[in-house]
């Protein structure tokens, strides 16, 4: 249930369940029957922006930058316009996304870089489910779902990890880019350590002797709020302490080319069997440090040029699917964790750079915010062979992709497998308008309800929200009493209807209770 320490977990961040319940365990038969269906075995590329607004690209409206490459995605495929992010933040939206189950089911909240494993090995996810039709499945780049069973030893095999839910590789960055370690893992290992220089992480206390951000901050190349001012490497300061495993550092400038190259690798790797490549990026996510070539690119600053690289990243992966003759068979689908926000613990003028560019579009809050730009982000499907260029407005949200997947490979869902993900086969692929009946949005601090046109955002059940919202311009959304707004009217959430609609009110926290307590 929802209870109130899941709520102050997802506030926090800070307290890490790692749980994992019994009863999920699942052993699938393999699925022998799959003749070639209708629409056949199509390989799967998710490209998962990481804070990226809905209106940050200039298909979806966006101004201070130009994003040809997604731009062309959206023009010859499937673009959705009221499409979600199961939650407002990282690591519930991707928890969601592999295992087509709510973030609270498992207290999903941020987690800090040192955190155990989230999703159990014996959980039903994704890669586990398409690995049933014959695919091999890749992760490469941000993670930020545990590993380990907690209190992590770097120097050793780190597991279990991506390899032991269903995928088959994975070249990982452990958490985010502003956490430490700030290293790469591919598969259990971390990439170039020496064992005469072992690697230690500590999230309570500093250890070792490198510079942080307090005690040379003349070292920086940006500043950082106090939370992100611990380990500096390249640089940068970062949050939680590390020491030693120096030849493992990553150079954050680097990121495009090494995941690009890694990506590209499995796809020529696995141009003969079907795939799943899980491509996470770490754009446009602090610290924004794109590399020298997209550097001064946007006009709007880091910000805007680590759009410009995302965009580049993503040009390179359709061009290795036309290269290999292969794009015809391939779904790829562009999309973000949650919405966009401007200071998320460094100076890089984000915000006094925008301009008239609008990260939200025409909708209110940003990323951790109950309001519709928490999860609503640009959503694009991808898929020559099979969609026709068109928009839809249609409610959808990225828990489904797991159950509209298994209904495109005709393979049954066992019982407690993906129980939030429903299949809505034809909505992803343009055939159908009509969407989610309801749909969770799920934030810091609270949890909302849509029904159609309809929103709900439950009341805070604790008052404890994190000081940082306050001073960094950032709205939760969280209230002590109802909202309720009509978005059909009032795009931006500004009417909140609570008080003369009490019985929606009423129907709609039951809902949304109902789904809760399921
Ligand atoms: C927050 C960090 C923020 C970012 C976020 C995770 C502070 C004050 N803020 O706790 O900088 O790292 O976690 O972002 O520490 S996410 O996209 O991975 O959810
Ligand atoms: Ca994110």
């Amino acid at each position: 249930t929802f209870t109130r320490s899941v709520l102050l977990t997802l506030i926090t961040g800070a307290v890490v369940s790692g749980c994992y319940s019994a009863d999920q365990s699942i052993q699938p038969d393999v699925d022998t029957s799959l003749a070639s269906t209708e629409l056949g075995k199509p390989n799967l590329v998710i490209i998962y922006a990481d804070d990226l607004g809905y209106g940050d690209i200039s298909s979806y409206g966006g101004t201070g930058v130009n994003t040809p490459n997604i731009d062309a995605l959206a023009a010859k495929g499937l673009k959705l316009t009221d499409s979600h992010a199961s939650a407002a933040t990282c690591t519930p939206s991707r928890y969601s996304l592999l295992t087509g189950e709510h973030g609270f089911r498992s207290d999903a909240a941020i987690l800090p870089g040192d955190a155990p494993l989230l999703i159990s090995p014996r959980q039903a996810t994704l890669p586990k489910l398409l690995k049933r039709a014959g695919y091999a499945s890749a992760v490469i780049g941000k993670w930020h779902l545990g590993l380990g069973y907690g209190d992590v030893d770097w120097n050793q095999a780190v597991k279990p990890g991506p390899l032991e839910i269903g995928f088959d590789y994975s070249f990982l960055l452990p958490a985010t880019g502003d956490r430490v370690p700030t290293v790469f893992l591919e598969n259990h290992h971390v990439v170039d350590l020496q064992t005469t220089d072992p690697l230690s992480v500590n999230y309570q206390e500093n250890i070792g002797t490198l510079p942080t951000g307090i005690s040379h901050p003349q070292l920086l190349k940006m500043k950082a709020d106090p939370q992100h001012s611990n380990t500096i490497v390249n640089g940068v300061s970062r949050i939680g302490s590390m020491t030693g495993g120096e030849s493992a550092y990553w150079i954050d400038e680097d990121f495009p080319d090494i995941f690009t190259a890694k990506a590209v690798d499995f796809i020529r790797e696995h141009k003969e069997q079907p795939f799943f490549l899980f491509h996470s990026m770490h754009d446009i996510h602090v610290p924004r440090l794109p590399h020298k070539r997209f550097q001064g690119k946007s006009g709007m600053g880091p910000r805007g040029d680590a759009i410009v690289q995302l965009d580049w990243m993503t040009g390179q992966i359709v061009k290795e699917l036309e290269k290999q003759g292969i794009a015809e068979n391939t779904i790829v689908i562009f999309t973000s964790d949650n919405g966009p926000v401007l200071d998320d613990g460094y100076d890089d003028n984000a915000v006094e750079m925008l301009g008239n560019h609008k990260p939200s579009g025409p909708f209110r809050g940003g990323k951790y915010s109950a309001y519709e730009a928490g999860t609503r982000v640009p959503t694009i499907v991808y898929w020559p062979e099979h969609i026709q260029p068109k928009e839809s407005d249609a409610l959808t949200t990225q828990i489904d992709i797991y159950a509209s997947m298994a209904e495109l490979l005709r393979l049954d869902l066992v019982e407690d497998e993906a129980i939030d993900s429903i299949p809505q086969l034809d909505t992803w692929l343009g055939r159908s308008e009509s969407g989610r009946e309801f749909l969770v949005e799920e934030s810091l601090g609270t949890i909302s309800l849509r029904h159609g046109e309809w929103k709900y955002i439950r009341p805070a059940l604790d008052n404890t929200l994190p000081d940082w919202s306050k001073n960094k311009d950032i709205e939760l959304g969280v209230q002590n009493s109802e909202q309720l707004y009509k978005l059909t009217d009032d795009i931006a959430e500004q009417n909140n209807l609570a008080n003369s609609h009490s019985d929606r009110v009423n129907n709609m926290k039951q809902k949304l209770e109902q789904i809760i307590e399921s």
